[in-house]
């Protein structure tokens, strides 16, 4: 079978199934770069960004994709002039849509010149990020982490390898020659995200002895915080058989992904951006209402299905949706324990949105792997579990559901397989130090202080919570 390129797209007809690529794709420059190109970028940002080109025509937005650590993503785009399917997949819709937004795929890692050079280029006003949690390296207290290896080794005068050092190398170049100004638009799941990319830009400057660029960025580079959704979960074999069969052609770079879409971006940006307004995004004044919204409610509860369904055997998560106990504790985390310490985001009804969400997560032609998003839980607890659980307690109130989501993490660690044998992978930046402490152990309360005795995930204050811990005893007794 013949691979997706700029020769075959044009054998392509749209259909109700298939959509092209707007006329004028392969014309576009390159006004974004974006760091970390993903299975998520390439079906969110990347597809606001075609959608916006489809209504203005401005071909001044096509994507540098930046790989992170390998040269996967660009041995499948290059071939294929950047070309990729987005396989969207619902109960009752099935479809591809042909993205050529992204204009070219850099491997810094062999590219590293050239990615400077491109983060200089004053036609270049835009710089996105998905790096996912871990790929900030931040300490305990949310600052750059010096001690992190690839960090200290860059500081040292070694090679540049980390998201924030690149970005900083990157705009120190530009200070130098055009000195043009750039916006930074972070599209992790981070609570208030510009300012952490912000602070940890500043962090690096200081540690490299830059204070004249923490200058000049003060005055040019703008940081909007964003909230981020869809469901885009790894592409199975399944979807690429079904996106071949649809095209007609192979397509190493296919994606997969639920039909919704959402972005709300602050709207602060230091000069000018793609006409994303037009292709749906929301620009407002303040995302904080959003993105806690999405943080707590749809990532708190699939973080909590995720420990709980995998340990119930359920290997995706459309499976454990449907069993009527995690369904309960679902939807009681969403009403009792997050609803109520929620500001209401404008333009959204909360109990709306935590029953679409859960409508959501049944899709069942997505395999969503329960083990997939159980990675990386030491970063993404804080985030969308822990903060439900500090403004309940704070509110002189014990949340349960969320608890019960912190047990199933700590249940997921201690044993090394849920009911039927399913595996349970321990995929986590501290993975070594996380098991060491727990796996195989059959103590619930030994299991429980052992994981909220470490500082970087529960702070000080969540250890000496007597409620806090008794609950969690008494859950991860039951799971174990
Ligand atoms: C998921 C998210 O992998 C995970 O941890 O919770 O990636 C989730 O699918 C997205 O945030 C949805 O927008």
């Amino acid at each position: 079978m013949d691979r997706l390129d700029r020769q075959t797209l044009a054998r392509i007809r749209a259909t109700p199934q298939v959509t092209l690529p707007p006329s004028g794709w392969d014309r576009q420059g390159v006004g974004i770069v974006h760091l970390g190109i993903g299975a998520f970028h390439r079906a969110h940002q990347a597809v606001f960004t075609q959608d916006a080109f489809a209504v203005t025509g401005d071909d001044r937005w096509g994507i540098s994709g930046v790989t992170q650590r390998s040269a996967s993503v660009r041995d499948q785009l290059a071939p294929q002039d950047g070309l990729y399917g987005v396989l969207e997949r619902a109960v009752d819709h099935l479809g591809v849509r042909v993205v050529g937004a992204v204009r070219e795929v850099l491997f810094p890692v062999e590219q590293q010149e050239l990615l400077l050079d491109r983060l200089a280029d004053p036609a270049v006003q835009v710089v996105t990020l998905t790096v996912t949690e871990k790929g900030y390296r931040r300490d305990a207290a949310g600052h750059l982490d010096l001690a992190d290896p690839a960090v200290a080794a860059e500081i040292a005068g070694g090679t540049v390898t980390s998201a924030v050092g690149r970005l900083v190398r990157g705009i120190e170049r530009r200070a130098a020659t055009s000195g043009a100004p750039l916006t930074v638009v972070c599209c992790d799941n981070l609570t208030d995200n510009g300012r952490v990319v912000r602070g940890l830009v500043d962090d690096y400057c200081a540690a490299i002895g830059a204070s004249d660029l923490a200058t000049w960025i003060g005055g040019h580079v703008r940081f909007p915080s964003t909230m981020v959704d869809r469901i885009v979960p790894a592409t199975t074999d399944d979807d690429r058989a079904l996106g071949e069969e649809i095209l007609g052609l192979r397509d190493e770079g296919l994606v997969t992904a639920e039909l919704f879409k959402q972005w709300v971006i602050q709207d602060d940006f230091a000069a000018e951006r793609p006409a994303w307004h037009l292709a749906g995004a929301q620009l407002v004044s303040d995302v904080a209402p959003f993105e806690n919204m999405k943080l707590r409610i749809l990532n708190g509860t699939h973080s909590t299905l995720a420990y709980l369904g995998a340990l119930r055997g359920h290997a995706t998560i459309s499976s454990a949706v449907s069993d009527p106990g995690l369904l309960d504790i679902a939807q009681g985390l969403i009403a009792d324990d997050v609803i109520p310490i929620l500001e209401q985001p404008e333009g959204e009804d909360l109990q709306a949105y935590g029953a679409e969400v859960l409508k959501r997560f049944a899709n069942p032609a997505l395999a969503h792997k329960t083990t997939q998003i159980a990675m990386d839980g030491s970063q993404k607890l804080p985030l969308r579990l822990l903060g439900t659980i500090r403004a309940n307690l704070a509110g002189g109130r014990t949340p349960h559901h969320a608890l019960r989501g912190v047990a199933g993490w700590m249940a997921y660690l201690a044993r090394s397989e849920g009911a039927g044998g399913l595996a349970l992978p321990v995929d986590d930046p501290m993975a070594g130090r996380l098991t060491g402490l727990v796996r195989g152990r059959t103590d619930a309360a030994a299991v429980v202080d052992a994981l909220l005795g470490v500082h970087e995930i529960f702070g000080d204050d969540l250890p000496g919570n007597a409620a806090v811990r008794d609950e969690l005893v008494g859950g991860v007794r039951e799971l174990l």
